[in-house]
């Protein structure tokens, strides 16, 4: 058996107490506040993301997919728990060098409170932590009849460290299982559809191919990518855009001047450049807000690049010429723009990977010479026009006996002309049937073909864009400009 030290077998049981107050603290937290910008793991979580090596978070995104973001909150809730231990270590070694051991949990409790309410600016988060910390630090003094702080002996020490680890799982599950049930996660604000909106989201589903597990034109499920862990939630009135540097006039507008302005509803689909080929962060959906040139003409841009800001502390560069098309969207599929998909106002670049639509955003600083953004700097390139892709999503078998296979189909603004689909591995090729446009510029395609078959096989699928140019069979990687390819399926028809 390998020999622990005995300074730290006096003291593993004290760091334990303190973790366990530091994990009360976090669900302190939580039960008051939730999944809110002001948790208190927000701030931490969203540095680790931020400061984490770019060779990891690489791997998170193109290996590990959503299981990537799972773990990188995962380890900056183990980052947060971490930092309020040591802070509630130190309120009770204060307590115990003032000889005042019955005070420690207040100690403990404003200790975790005060560094919270530093973290989050939120007295509801820090007063939620506080509470926690303090509960679990009572458990453990006046539970194990001592109170003699970190000087306990081992087995006082262990009994401690046994009811503080019991005390804050009690802790986590009142206050994350209270939180769940009583507020849930995020309320959605659910206003009357207005009709022109409606009217254009029954054509989209009107035109929708019908199609056995295909998500219809106007996705039911937008995909969703950030670097924060817990997204930023700027209220509409808190919320303002300044658009500055190389301009002749610097100006900010507040969220009433851009509700003000004439609203338009235009169908845009985006689509992550860190995707894999047949992956599912490509979607489409309505979004009304404004042209972005009706906020930037009086401004008079002088510049040749841009840089968007974001209250999350994401930034973009890219020339300026695509923000001519660009469009700041407030609304999405007829409701306000959701928190998760940058509340109150995002921007949509027209034909771009997703990376410059910019969410939650709060600047536009025009520059002269070309600047490096978040993505970038973690040795992507993103900031250019979408790669052409036709996916495969649905496979099936129809009642008739044929095979049915079924996807979107998406070139960004160079748009779709044809989907061609082999069944034999490439060596012949067939056109399949497409989705009726929606209108837009910049806007995806659903494509279809049914034959029939009874072999196992192949099929193959590609896209032409409407300049005419098919869409290249070279493969490559998500990393770092996009994944490129044919997408291709075996079936086994006796498999269907
Ligand atoms: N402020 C901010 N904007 C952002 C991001 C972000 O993390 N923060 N992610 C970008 C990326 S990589 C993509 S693919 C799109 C995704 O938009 P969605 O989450 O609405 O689908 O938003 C982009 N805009
Ligand atoms: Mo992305």
């Amino acid at each position: 058996m390998p020999v622990i030290p005995a300074a730290w077998r006096t003291r593993l049981p004290a760091a334990a107490v303190a973790l366990a107050s530091g994990v009360a603290a976090l669900a302190g937290s939580y039960a008051v506040v939730g999944g809110a910008s002001t948790f208190v793991a927000a701030p931490v979580a969203n540095l680790t993301n931020t400061l984490a090596p770019a060779a990891l978070v690489t791997f998170a995104i193109t290996v590990l997919g959503d299981l990537g973001s799972d773990l990188a909150y995962a380890s900056g809730l183990a980052a947060t728990a971490a930092l309020l231990g040591v802070v509630v270590a130190v309120g009770r070694a204060a307590a115990t060098w003032a000889e005042r051991p019955l005070f420690a949990p207040a100690a403990v409790g404003v200790a975790a409170g005060v560094v919270a309410a530093a973290l989050t600016g939120a007295a509801d988060s820090a007063v939620g932590a506080a509470v926690g910390a303090a509960v679990v630090a009572t458990v453990a003094d006046f539970g194990a009849g001592t109170g003699t702080g970190a000087a306990a002996s081992p087995p006082d020490g262990s009994r401690r460290a046994l009811l503080s680890g019991v005390a804050a799982l009690a802790v986590a599950a009142v206050g994350v299982g209270g939180r769940r049930a009583f507020a849930p996660a995020e309320p959605v604000p659910t206003r009357p559809v207005p009709e022109d909106v409606a009217a254009r989201l029954d054509d989209a589903a009107a035109k929708s191919l019908d199609v056995e597990g295909l998500e219809p034109l106007v996705s039911d499920n937008f995909y969703q990518v950030d670097i924060a862990n817990v997204d930023p939630e700027p209220s509409r009135e808190d919320w303002s855009l300044r658009i500055h540097g190389a301009v002749d006039a610097e100006t900010t507008y507040d969220f009433s001047d851009v509700e003000a302005m004439n609203h338009d509803h235009r169908f845009v689909s985006l689509r992550c450049v860190g995707e894999s080929l047949n992956g599912r962060k490509l979607d489409t959906a309505l979004w009304t807000g404004v042209p972005l040139m009706d906020l930037l003409d009086p401004v008079d841009l002088q510049g040749e690049y841009v840089m968007l800001r974001a209250a999350d502390g994401f930034y973009e560069e890219f020339p300026v010429a695509a923000l001519e098309d660009g469009f700041l969207a407030v609304g999405m599929n007829g409701q306000p723009l959701p928190r998760g998909h940058g509340a109150p106002a995002r921007a949509l670049i027209p034909g771009h990977w997703g990376e410059i639509n910019v969410k939650w955003l709060t600047e536009i600083e025009i520059l002269d010479e070309p600047a490096t953004g978040y993505w970038e700097e973690r040795g992507w390139h993103g900031t250019g026009p979408v790669n052409t892709v036709a996916k495969l999503w649905a496979t099936n078998r129809l009642a008739d006996g044929r095979i049915e296979v079924a996807g979107p189909a998406y070139a960004g603004t160079r748009g779709i002309r044809t989907v061609e689909v082999s069944t034999d591995g490439g060596d012949t090729w067939t056109e399949a049937d497409l989705s009726d446009p929606l209108p837009g510029e910049d806007v995806w395609r659903q494509w279809v073909h049914r034959y029939e078959a009874t072999d196992p096989h192949e099929v193959v699928v590609r896209a032409v864009d409407d300049t005419g140019t098919l869409q290249p069979e070279d493969e490559a990687d998500a990393f770092p400009s996009g994944p490129s390819g044919w997408v291709s399926e075996s079936i086994d028809p006796d498999s269907l």
